[in-house]
């Protein structure tokens, strides 16, 4: 029987947490033969909350689970861990500053990363979920030299399942039979989906809705602003749809894209398209035994030009804020 993986989330205790812990033990992050150890990260006042949680794990029973450990160090929740989920942030709170923000965060994520680089296995993966989730994935890749940078990676997959649905209600083709669609850029309001390479039942998606006033007056904008949507109507903020899109993120990394298809992940640039070498930028890629490549050689339209010129100048920004800060 296959050795077991370790999965380590951090923000156990916290909704999305609570989401996703229960999928990852039942199989779905990465495959129904493959053995669990769960490694649960949580500040100190967290930590009955997040045992609380293991309780309810314990009660399911999965076949899948061989153990749960909890703790609020660094350095034991990423000790020989494979899988780094990084859910736990610092949220953005009223009349909270940019650089506030990113200050908080370098105190979460600078740690986090050095704990990585000084205790992971050798073949660590790390998603990045807690917003900002780009910047906070450079931080934490700065501060772990000895990882390999590419193994940082930031989610943009919620982002991606969004467009697709919305390009499925406009089309009224079902979401298995859209292709190829891209999120550019900053997981933020910013970021820029892509359909214009997308096929709906393997016709070009744009082409298809030819109705560029929708694209940019309706589809950008209803998939940039969903988060905010969804505290709008929930009055919490996206949890179970940002747990299934890290299990996507994840699933897909692992086990590879299928032939003709790709998706969307935030990683590190290497200069393609334009987009500065490092900034953790989110770009089409495909996924094969656990690497993962970027789409080359798309035409960028003008139209889709400036909008990724738009997020990426975003994440420079970021990036020099961070950089001011000493966080990089
Ligand atoms: P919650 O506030 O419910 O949970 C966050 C948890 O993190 C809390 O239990 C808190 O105690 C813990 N935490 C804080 N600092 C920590 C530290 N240093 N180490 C370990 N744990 C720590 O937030 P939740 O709704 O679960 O969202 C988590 C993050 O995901 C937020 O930053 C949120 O903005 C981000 N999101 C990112 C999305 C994406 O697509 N990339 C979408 C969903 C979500 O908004």
């Amino acid at each position: 029987t296959r050795s077991p993986v370790n999965v380590t989330v951090t923000g156990a205790a916290g909704q999305i947490g609570y989401a996703l812990l229960f999928r990852i033990a039942s199989g779905q992050l990465l495959g129904a033969d493959v053995p669990v150890k769960l490694r649960l990260l949580e500040i100190t006042p967290a930590l009955k909350a997040a045992e609380g949680t293991a309780m309810e794990l314990d009660d399911c029973a999965f076949p899948l689970l061989q153990g749960i450990d909890i703790s609020d160090d660094p350095n034991v929740a990423f000790d020989g861990t494979n899988v780094a989920l990084l859910v736990g942030a610092r949220p953005r709170t009223k009349g909270m500053e940019r650089g506030d923000l990113l200050e908080a965060n370098g105190g979460i994520f600078k740690p986090q990363g050095k704990a990585i680089n000084d205790h992971a296995a050798d073949d660590v993966k790390i998603l990045v979920v807690g917003n900002p989730a780009n910047t906070n994935a450079l931080i934490a890749q700065a501060a772990a030299p000895d990882v390999p940078s590419e193994r940082f990676t930031a989610m943009t997959r919620l982002d991606h399942n969004r467009a697709l649905t919305q390009l499925s209600k406009k089309t009224g083709v079902p979401v298995s039979e859209i292709k190829r669609l891209t999120i550019w850029g900053n997981h933020s309001a910013t970021q820029y989906p892509d359909i214009f390479h997308a096929t709906v039942a393997g016709k070009n998606a744009a082409e298809v809705v030819s109705d560029e006033k929708w694209l940019a007056e309706d589809f950008i904008p209803t998939v940039a602003k969903r988060g905010a949507a969804i505290i709008e109507a929930r009055g919490a903020s996206s949890a179970a749809s940002a747990a299934n899109a890290a299990i996507d993120h994840v699933h897909t990394w692992v086990n590879g894209t299928a032939e003709g298809n790709w998706t969307s992940m935030a990683i590190p640039s290497d200069g393609s398209y334009g987009v500065p070498e490092g900034l953790i930028s989110s770009f089409p890629v495909t996924t094969k035994d656990g690497t993962y490549e970027i789409v080359q050689g798309l035409d960028v339209n003008e139209f889709s030009r400036a909008r990724i010129d738009a997020s990426v100048k975003e994440l420079e920004e970021e990036r020099e804020a961070v950089r001011a800060l000493g966080l990089i």
